[in-house]
């Protein structure tokens, strides 16, 4: 995995720029450049700023984003949506042991 952290996030386009640290498998130096997601649900982790580590691939000719592993210093947005994701999860389960 290669540390990044997110400049901009394109959910039209399914698209993130990350300034990234070298990429082994790519044979790539640290840069920033825009990268597709591999499945647009990661973009609901990511905003400006987030810290995050990740696999790129060329999938289809495209460099593209396939993995994804959050940092704790994510935004404070996506730490509240992440809040939000837990307190439904828990009425759920509180709800289907009733
Ligand atoms: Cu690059």
């Amino acid at each position: 995995m290669s540390d990044g952290t997110v400049i901009k996030v394109d959910a039209t386009w399914n698209k993130v720029t990350i300034d990234h640290g070298p990429l082994e498998n790519l044979d790539m130096p640290a840069m920033t450049m825009v990268f597709v997601v591999a499945d647009r649900a990661m973009l609901e982790d990511l905003s400006e700023g987030s810290k995050l580590r990740f696999v790129a691939d060329r999938v289809n000719g495209k460099l593209t984003v396939t993995e994804i592993e959050m940092q704790w210093t994510r935004s404070r947005g996506s730490a509240i949506r992440r809040l939000a994701q837990l307190r439904r999860l828990r009425n759920e389960k509180a709800r289907l042991q009733q």
